[in-house]
């Protein structure tokens, strides 16, 4: 079993998302209001690699992910960014930066998919068992250049046909049929996307993608190397309707002086791009005002305007492959990484405002923040907040002080703050679903429904749960959290340091007397039960941190 899987049995309790999901909560289709392809605006996205996966599990990275779908799903993630699905076999090494690398598949050279991820096979039983627990695929694409001098490649684009950068004349724009965008490094690598050839073969390739590997959308790579228009050619001739994202990372002072974007806010730059491509974008603009602004000064992302078409086509992220470290060999790119104190303020405020947010793995899985995200998801989920949600910033406070309206609850968020009173901001009865970092992150909620009004953490207990591979131990109860008992809406226990007794803290509504058993269930198949718990109910009253055991 892989360390992550291991890990993820230790993480706290499994997210009452699995329950909706398992419940089949609606995952909201279609583009935004503007055209762009938001899927809905309700993903939660899990950048499922970090920089040197290809070198701590080496080939096996298709099968981790594999294992790891139910978790993924039960975190309450409803998509995972794939790693480039193209093999690279490059490596480099710049002694001037100490940095090397090479085979993470941006320098990919073909579309075979046997690289060092694993194999074709192992990425389509991946992205089989990822979409059976509901989680949409995103595969990441790098369109702008490939490893041209690569000797044996399935690939053959020969020179002088204006296929590749060098033989185009200065970027034109779209539609003039050359390379419409920034070279990558020398560019002598670039291809001529605007060329009908190249065109087509990514077109295909995307296609191919959607049909035969369970493609539910795209990460574009690199964007500033090629126009936007032709990624919304491209996304109308493969997969309309499916979620995409640009990474434009380009400060405005890196345009040419004579370019509007030049003298134009890190805002205006990434929403004309999407404007252009009707994808959503990576929010840099708020990554810009994390790094360099106080938390104030957040409210400065995308994801903060006070439009709702500018706010809803914002991807927000805390960090990155490229720009955060990752674990391994020399800490990985870390270009731009966020101050550690910042990472569990910046989760609090992408996980519970407006865009749509993605997690980086090492935070989720290798660094301890995942108890952290996933309760901040379970509030996101059951307070129905949405890319296009409202946010009203409140400054007559220290710190960070917004409400954000959620479908069905309204969320009063408080960073590094002094206020402590939520009805000072917002109207209706608040109560506290979130009081960390002594008092520095504070979420409230108001209203009820059915994600849980006031959501209190209860820390389950089965004894004597000896199981076999493939099962594991659940609680199943009168709770809609869990299931309603319904084995299939059961909350997985994911503490075995014991075993075999089996814990789990999973989040309930407050002030309520809840019946429960332990039962040893298939994890694959929901409704598969192999034994209950013997005798009578097991009952709790909720409240914060309170204890309830069962025994098999
Ligand atoms: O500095 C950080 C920020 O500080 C802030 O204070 C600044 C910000 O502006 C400032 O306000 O951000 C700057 O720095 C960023 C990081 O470099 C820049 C950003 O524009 C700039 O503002 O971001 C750029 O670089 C990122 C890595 C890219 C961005 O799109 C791009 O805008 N990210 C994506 C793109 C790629 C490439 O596909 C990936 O790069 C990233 O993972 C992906 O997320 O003959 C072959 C050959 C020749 O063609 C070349 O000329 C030659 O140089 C080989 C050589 N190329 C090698 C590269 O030198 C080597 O570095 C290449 C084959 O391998 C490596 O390239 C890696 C790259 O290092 C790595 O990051 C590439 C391919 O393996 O994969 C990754
Ligand atoms: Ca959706
Ligand atoms: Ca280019």
């Amino acid at each position: 079993m892989s360390r992550y899987l291991r890990a993820a049995c230790l993480a706290a309790a499994v997210s009452p998302w699995l329950l909706m999901n398992s419940h089949a909560l609606a995952d909201i289709a279609g583009k935004s209001p503007a055209g762009v392809r938001y899927h809905g605006g309700d993903e939660i996205i899990l950048q499922g690699f970090h920089w040197n996966v290809v070198r701590e599990a080496p080939n096996n990275w298709y099968n981790i992910l594999r294992d790891m779908a139910p978790t993924i799903a039960a975190d309450g993630f409803s998509a995972i960014w794939m790693p480039v699905p193209w093999r690279d076999f490059s490596s480099w090494s710049d002694a001037s930066s100490g940095t090397s690398g090479g085979g993470e598949g941006y320098f990919w050279h073909d579309f075979n998919k046997n690289g060092r991820y694993g194999s074709d096979s192992q990425l389509k039983q991946a992205a089989a068992a990822l979409n059976t627990a509901q989680v949409k695929v995103l595969y990441d694409l790098v369109p702008n250049h490939m490893n041209r001098g690569y000797p044996d490649k399935e690939i053959n684009l020969p020179a002088g046909q204006g296929l590749w950068r060098n033989d185009c004349a200065d970027p034109g724009n779209y539609p003039n049929d050359c390379d419409d965008g920034d070279r990558f490094m020398g560019g002598d690598a670039d291809l001529n996307t605007g060329h009908a050839q190249n065109f087509a073969m990514f077109r295909d390739e995307f296609a191919n993608l959607r049909g035969n590997y369970g493609a539910g959308g795209f990460r574009f790579d690199f964007v500033r190397g090629y126009a936007p228009e032709r990624v919304d050619s491209w996304m109308t001739a493969a997969h309309d309707d499916a979620f995409c994202v640009g990474e434009l990372w380009k400060a405005p002072g890196e345009y040419p002086s004579w370019d509007w974007r030049n003298t134009a806010s890190w805002q205006q730059v990434i929403k004309d791009w999407s404007d252009r491509s009707k994808c959503p974008v990576f929010d840099f603009a708020l990554k810009e005002r994390m790094q360099n602004g106080g938390i104030a000064d957040w409210r400065n992302g995308l994801n903060g305007n006070p439009d709702a078409r500018w706010r809803e086509v914002a991807v927000t992220f805390v960090d990155n492959h490229d720009t955060g470290y990752s674990p391994g060999q020399n800490g990985g790119q870390h270009h731009w990484p966020l101050r550690d104190d910042l990472i569990r303020k910046a989760y609090a405020y992408t996980l519970s405002s407006p865009g749509t947010p993605v997690v980086y793995w090492p935070h989720m899985y290798d660094w301890g923040y995942g108890d952290l995200i996933r309760q901040l998801i379970q509030i996101r989920r059951g307070a129905g907040v949405r890319a296009d949600s409202a946010i009203q910033f409140h400054t007559g406070y220290s710190g960070l002080v917004a409400t954000v309206a959620g479908t069905s609850k309204t969320l009063v968020i408080a960073l590094d703050s002094n206020l402590n009173d939520p009805s000072q901001v917002a109207s209706g009865t608040f109560s506290s679903a979130l009081n960390q970092g002594n008092g520095q992150i504070r979420i409230w909620t108001s209203g009820t429904g059915t994600g849980g009004g006031n959501l209190v953490s209860v820390n389950f207990r089965c004894d004597n749960g000896v199981t076999q591979p493939g099962d594991s131990v659940y609680a199943v109860g009168s709770a809609a959290q869990l299931g309603n008992w319904s084995p299939a809406g059961a909350v997985r226990l994911t503490d075995v340091s014991a075993y075999p007794t089996w814990k789990g803290a999973i989040s309930l509504p407050a002030q309520q007397t809840v019946e429960w058993k332990c039962i040893i269930r298939s994890e694959s198949d929901p409704s598969l039960v192999k034994s209950w718990e013997p005798g009578a109910n097991n009952s709790v009253v909720t409240a914060e941190g309170v204890s309830t055991v069962g025994s098999f």
